[in-house]
């Protein structure tokens, strides 16, 4: 059997996202095609000797990893000047961090559900960036109207022409543009909209389905429809055809910090193949009503031995 060529897949990661980011790599690794190689670009930050141990055992003939680490001093000098927070600074500077021609970029907060050969083979012809548009961004935060742009892209997914992106200078604009509208609420989705939007291929919702996100909209299957220009019958169709499945939507949802988060099934059962599996999570509960959430963040989930599934509240 030949291999077929890389798949670049760019993360960005420091200590804190380093779980969630091993188990998108993981969900990756386990829906790979067995005759694609990944070839994972890890910009890293303050991650320990014993993470980046971790992670090294995600390594395979067919799954290269390489661990950039990123001279986070480079970024402070961006920071003093132009208040451009760190982890946007990163983003902004895969072009040169990375030097392949293209890449695709990813979120920790992902489950990859299929191989990604189709979507990292999408021919970006004359444009820089292949992107899914943020159905909440555009229709309840108006996020297309800050920026000047008709549709907008979510950041979460980006399959990226890194070759373009330095010839025309792509990273100098993304921080100009960033430091320029201090205003802006987005880390640094605003900004790459704001410099790339006119150059964007716009790619199919199961690219980057943001399931959550249109669930906490109660946003019919028929107006995901209308929107993305697609015929689903139901979200468990959308569910099943996603090749990636966003987790976007409120951090207090998200699968490793509460025991109820979104996708949390689905999200476990790759955790447990991850090289994290011996690590207890101490999840909370979330719960919508603002009242109970406040008691939520107070009880944290302990298992006795490791399987015995204890609930206690924290005393503080
Ligand atoms: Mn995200």
């Amino acid at each position: 059997m030949t291999l077929k060529s890389e798949i670049n897949i760019c993360m960005i990661t420091d200590n804190n996202y380093v779980i969630p980011t091993a188990v998108a790599m993981t969900s990756a690794i386990c829906n790979k095609s067995s005759d694609s190689v990944y070839h994972f670009y890890l910009l890293i930050n303050d991650v320990s000797a014993d993470d980046l141990r971790r992670l090294s055992v995600l390594r395979r003939k067919d799954v290269k990893i390489d661990f950039i680490e990123v001279d986070a001093s480079k970024y402070d000098k961006i920071n003093v000047k132009t208040h451009v927070p760190k982890s946007a600074a990163l983003k902004f500077d895969i072009p040169n961090t990375i030097k392949t021609d293209k890449v695709l970029y990813i979120d920790g907060d992902i489950i990859v559900c299929q191989d990604l050969e189709e979507l990292y083979a999408i021919d970006l012809e004359d444009k820089i960036v292949g992107g899914v548009r943020d159905m909440v961004g555009e229709l309840k935060q108006h996020f297309n109207q800050t920026v000047g742009c008709e549709k907008y892209f979510n950041s979460g997914v980006l399959l990226l022409d890194l070759k373009k992106m330095r010839d025309q200078n792509c990273s100098d604009l993304l921080i100009a543009a960033k430091m320029e509208h201090p205003q802006w609420k987005c880390m640094d989705q605003d900004a790459f909209n704001y410099v790339l939007n006119s150059k964007t291929k716009w790619i199919g919702v199961e690219n980057n389905s943001m399931l959550a996100l249109y669930q906490g909209c109660d946003y019919k299957i028929e107006e995901i429809n209308d929107f993305y220009n697609v015929r689903y019958k139901s979200y468990e169709q959308l569910i099943k055809n996603s090749k990636i499945i966003h987790m976007a939507g409120k951090a207090a949802q998200r699968p490793w910090k509460v025991s109820n988060g979104t996708f949390g099934e689905l999200w476990d059962s790759y955790y447990k193949q991850s090289p994290y599996k011996d690590i207890v999570l101490q999840r909370g509960v979330y719960c919508a009503s603002k009242k109970k959430e406040r008691l939520a963040a107070k009880i944290k989930k302990y298992t006795l031995f490791g399987f015995i599934p204890l609930f206690t509240i924290e005393e503080k």
